[in-house]
């Protein structure tokens, strides 16, 4: 015994070593690896950028300049070396920090979108996704011959009650389709191509592997969502039905809904279909300004402990519409950057004063302040990511549903204090943004890209599934049968640039349900229907426990500590629960079309 003991300290003594050496090499790795990146991620972000915000037609300088930064990006991400080093390293997993092997994984995660592998590959995809941008943006929309911006044909969709004008707008926004289609189908190929060089079977499975999910898996969660949805959905689709034809003069109440009809150019936000009695919040923003409209969104940060945004936010971001005369365009949709991975963070976007642009804004500054909160020593530039995607999604959309509030708005004196406001009224409201955005995000985005990707959908069938999908989820038609010419589905953003990645949306709506939930009942003591977040301290500091930590925890066990719950759609139903048995009732006697049970 006495001679073992010294042995085995002695053993236990070299094993640390080597587990500390073997940890220092692979930091010295990691400290290398993160220089070089960071490095050359902010070049090629600023380079993209730039071809997002200035879009010239017959240009080809800055698109070239977009392409080199992303190929030089991609040489580093993608090389064979850095992925056999992270594959030796991570052999040795159980002898390293659990951060270093989430770092070691992002690398891996990285190298296989586009891996130096299938170099050529790489770089006819890189070359079609910055012309794809070029034609989706630098697109000139047309109505009755007259160049209309996606703001203009916004407007008549939510506020037209003509519907000829109703169905030129519609088509006009949906014509890029068929200039996109050539692009896509590309990209189908290219996309699947580039992953399956490092083992994914497609693109979509790539994707949905962020989370640590399968695609069945991920399939499974989304039915699931939209199974327990479905009542709720199918009590507001008769009412919209009813509603819609009664307000354009139509006898014959249709049994689908009509694409033209509804206030949003994919049918995902019908919110603007009611006017709730005692607040137009529409109609006091209109008055304000769209600088107005982006300081307002940041005050309600700083008011719950945010910092101010910083001076190089609003000296580098593209927050309104270029004039029409600019002899240049660019990105129509909102997003916002984190370019340096540190400090360099911008928003583009083209706010107008409107209710949608207000809650966009909200939604966009969510994203800024995740980025800034989780800058920090403490998480390593490669996880300065969400805890999961639909994270990153949820916090911004969160205080965009908080800013919509009763008594948040009458805090602010954006509505008057002695409203009464029809609760019932207010709520539906808020499911016509909220539960219609469910059959849309997890079922006919989701449905179709794993059609796309997975199953390979092959091109003269890419319009027929996107409207039988249309058709099955939302309950919607085209205006009239559209062939394969059409491509609607690239009239969508997402479907272009940010590739099957759509269900990050439906998961941080639940996620947004459940944090709201939480603060509400835990923290505010108020009845989630009526909060108000203006000022909360406390609010601040939970948000900022679950942005600061960035992607260094798993998901899975953040939620659960931060809410003690799963991720489960129960605060969402809880929440629009009063709504089904009012909408029963406003529906008796109405022909429902959409079948008693989601298959
Ligand atoms: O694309 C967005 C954000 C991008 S950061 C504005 N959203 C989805 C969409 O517009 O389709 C937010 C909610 C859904
Ligand atoms: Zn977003």
């Amino acid at each position: 015994m006495r001679k073992i003991m010294p042995l085995l300290a002695a053993l236990v003594l070299l094993a640390c070593q080597s587990k500390s050496s073997l940890r220092q090499e692979v930091q010295a790795f990691l400290d290398d690896y993160t220089q070089t990146f960071q490095k050359l991620y902010y070049k090629a972000s600023l380079a993209e950028w730039k071809a997002n915000t200035m879009i010239i037609e017959g240009d080809t300088t800055i698109e070239a300049a977009s392409r080199r930064a992303q190929e030089a990006l991609a040489r580093f991400t993608g090389s064979i070396e850095n992925i056999e080093k992270a594959r030796k390293y991570l052999k040795q997993a159980d002898q390293l920090a659990p951060l270093q092997v989430k770092q070691l994984k992002a690398i891996l995660y990285m190298a296989a979108d586009k891996p130096q592998t299938v170099p050529q590959i790489v770089k006819e995809r890189i070359a079609a996704e910055t012309q794809q941008t070029k034609t989706l943006f630098g697109f000139d929309f047309k109505i009755d011959g007259r160049s209309v911006s996606t703001n203009d044909i916004d407007r008549i969709l939510t506020e037209s009650s003509d519907l000829t004008e109703r169905l030129k707008a519609w088509e006009a926004s949906k014509e890029v389709g068929k200039a996109l289609k050539p692009g896509l189908v590309r990209l189908q190929k290219l996309r699947n191509e580039t992953v399956r060089a490092l083992d994914y079977p497609d693109y979509f499975t790539y994707q949905v592997s962020d989370y640590g999910m399968s695609t069945e898996e991920m399939l499974a969660l989304m039915r699931k969502l939209n199974r327990e949805l479905y009542p709720l959905y199918r009590e507001l689709h008769t009412y919209a039905r009813y509603e819609l034809a009664r307000k354009y003069g139509v006898s014959k109440v249709p049994d689908l809904i009509p694409a033209h009809w509804l206030p949003n150019r994919w049918g995902q936000d019908w919110s603007a279909l009611v006017k709730v009695k005692g607040y137009d919040l529409d109609g006091v923003l209109k008055q304000k300004s769209a600088e107005w409209i982006v300081k307002q969104a940041e005050r309600f940060y700083i008011s719950v402990g945010f910092p101010p945004l910083p001076q190089s936010f609003w000296e580098k971001s593209s927050l309104y519409p270029l004039p029409p005369d600019a002899g240049y365009k660019k990105n129509n949709h909102a997003s916002a950057w984190h370019l340096d991975l540190d400090k360099d963070v911008r928003s583009l976007m083209s706010v107008v004063p409107n209710t949608e642009w207000y809650e966009t804004t909200h939604h966009e500054l969510g994203h800024i302040y995740y980025y800034i909160s989780y800058s920090r020593p403490e998480v390593p530039i490669l996880l300065r990511e969400g805890a999961n995607r639909a994270f990153h999604e949820a916090m911004g959309s969160l205080l965009g549903l908080a800013a919509m509030q009763k008594p948040f708005l009458v805090h602010l004196n954006l509505v008057p204090a002695d409203t009464k406001v029809d609760e019932m009224q207010s709520l539906l409201k808020e499911a016509l943004n909220y539960v219609v955005f469910i059959p849309w995000s997890a079922g006919v985005m989701t449905e179709f890209e794993y059609e796309l990707y997975t199953n390979e959908l092959p091109p003269d069938q890419f319009n027929r599934k996107w409207w039988e999908l249309k058709e099955k989820y939302q309950g919607n038609a085209p205006p009239e049968p559209r062939g394969e010419t059409f491509c609607d589905a690239a009239s969508k953003t997402h479907i272009n640039n940010d590739a099957a990645q759509y269900y990050d949306y439906a998961l941080s709506y639940v996620i947004l349900f459940q944090l709201h939930d939480y603060i509400a009942r835990q923290i505010l003591h108020q009845d989630p229907h009526a909060t108000n977040y203006y000022g909360n301290k406390a609010v601040g500091d939970f948000l900022r426990s679950i942005m600061e930590v960035g992607r260094t925890r798993d998901w899975r066990e953040l939620i659960r500590e931060v809410t003690g719950e799963d991720i489960s759609a129960r605060a969402m139903l809880d929440y629009f629960e009063p709504l089904l048995n009012y909408l029963k009732e406003k529906n008796k006697g109405r022909r429902y079309t959409l079948p008693p049970l989601a298959d």
